[in-house]
């Protein structure tokens, strides 16, 4: 289907609105729909602008415009807020979301057993909008637990094949010359509960170790430079955490000089959040989450992969032949739709706002195309801006539903004309034994209901 084909939203309805799922399925889920709803009368107002719109023609808009001018009388009585006298400035304290968005949290796997300390939280990507995952709901994830380390105690040390090995405070690190930039940040086993088959219900859990943010910091070949660290010899550098985990990751020399690598103490604004590495953390731009080192306290320079537990044993991929993947680490072009996604359920036909998120580890998003039949035909979304290298792309399509049950999809392609494979592309190279770096096409199932399910297509 060409992109012409598109309809537009009709100018009388609200656009996007979603019907908010009973609370027990909110419970365990997690899922919120976008908008709080008010009585019950309002919903079937709006179910009825919806029919009376879809009825086609000038004349069911003008009924859904009646309908609307005669709504809900409500909007004439003036409540509380708008006569009384309102909170005072919050001075004292941290600024906190409405009441009224107590539902949009980070939460726990309903498929995953953990204990306390070796968890991941993922991140409620199908509640928030733009770009930038705001601190508090940015997915964590600890080997060992989380610590609020004190950084007037913490060091960080340079060493191995340097002139000079140093070691700086944060105050001496805080004065060096800074860059602020936005990455996505992805851990290598996100949607590894799908490489089986369907395992979770929403992209919460199919895609939330997944968040963006600003960072800010010192990049780390500026700190190499001060200790003289050998840059031709030097093919590796190592980096290590200062919790309990003992975790360690080999990094290519290459990705440190490209300039990219931060030594970063900034999140959004404000300092590290101590669940995502207060006071430093590495900030490795399109390498897999476990390569950004928390609580970052040591880099030594090498001229060979250390090959320690974390990257001997884990995140690697076992591939069809035997051999495993263990030093590429780049998270491949991956996209994936966020509104509607599973879990949420759609109010009645009719105009909807397809929106999503696409990355690439390896540059920028150059396009995303959505399928609203399954994959037959797609459509090219609209990539909102800024598009940044290594970052989180919003995309939006306008969509009208017609009611009959259907399955949505997005399939992205970065700058290097990579395209997003759907899961028989990607079982044909990487076979059935993998875990970990599955950045196949994700399925959602629009039901006649309305209710959204999360399916796989081969
Ligand atoms: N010191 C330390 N660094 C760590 C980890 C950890 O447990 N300890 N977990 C790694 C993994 S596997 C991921 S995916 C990311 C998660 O970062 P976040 O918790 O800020 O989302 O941190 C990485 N860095
Ligand atoms: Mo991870």
């Amino acid at each position: 289907m060409a992109d012409d084909q598109l309809q537009p939203a009709p100018a009388s309805l609200d656009r996007g609105r979603l019907r908010k799922a009973p609370e027990s399925f909110l419970d365990q889920t997690g899922v919120r729909t976008v908008f709080a709803e008010g009585k019950r009368g309002r919903r079937d107002f709006i179910r009825g602008a919806f029919a009376a719109a879809l009825a086609g023609g000038a004349a069911a808009r003008a009924t859904a415009q009646t309908a609307a001018a005669d709504g809900d009388p409500a909007i004439l009585n003036l409540p509380a807020h708008s006569t009384g006298l309102g909170q005072p400035v919050v001075t004292d304290g941290y600024g906190l979301p409405s009441k009224f968005e107590g539902n949009v949290q980070r939460r726990q796997s309903p498929g995953l057993t953990q204990s306390t300390q070796s968890s991941v939280s993922f991140a409620p990507l199908q509640s928030l909008f733009g770009i930038v995952t705001p601190s508090g709901l940015h997915f964590e994830r600890h080997h060992q637990g989380w610590w609020d380390v004190d950084p007037a105690q913490h060091r960080f040390m340079v060493n191995g094949m340097v002139k000079t090995p140093k070691v700086f405070t944060m105050d001496e690190l805080m004065r060096l010359p800074s860059v602020s930039r936005f990455y996505f940040i992805e851990c290598g086993a996100n949607t590894g509960m799908e490489w089986g088959n369907v395992a979770v219900p929403t992209c919460q859990y199919t895609h939330g170790m997944l968040s963006c943010s600003e960072f800010t910091g010192v990049p780390l070949i500026t700190l190499l430079e001060l200790a003289g660290a050998d840059l031709k010899g030097g093919k590796f550098v190592l980096a290590e955490g200062a919790d309990g985990s003992s975790m360690t990751r080999t990094i290519p020399m290459s990705l440190v000089t490209s300039g990219q690598v931060l030594v970063a103490y900034g999140q959004n604004g404000e300092m590290l959040r101590p669940e995502n590495g207060y006071p430093l953390r590495l900030v490795v731009p399109g390498v897999q989450g476990v390569s950004w080192v928390k609580y970052l306290r040591r880099v030594e320079v090498g001229d060979q992969p250390w090959a320690t537990k974390d990257e001997a044993i884990h995140y690697v991929d076992l591939m069809p032949d035997g051999t495993h993947r263990q030093y590429t680490s780049i998270q491949e072009c991956k996209s994936v739709i966020t509104t509607p996604s599973g879990g949420q359920v759609l109010l009645d036909k009719g105009f909807y706002n397809i929106s999503g998120l696409a990355w690439s580890g390896r540059g920028k998003i150059k396009r995303v195309d959505v399928s609203v039949d399954g994959g037959r035909s797609w459509r090219n979304a609209r990539l909102e801006t800024p598009v940044l290298d290594k970052c989180l792309t919003r995309f939006n399509l306008d969509w009208v539903w017609d009611g009959k049950p259907t399955i949505v999809q997005s399939r992205a392609m970065d700058d290097t004309g990579y395209v997003q494979p759907n899961y028989k592309q990607l079982r044909d190279v990487r076979g059935n034994r993998s875990i970990y770096h599955n950045n196949a096409i994700q399925s959602w199932l629009v039901q006649e209901n309305g209710e959204v399910k999360n399916v796989q297509l081969s």
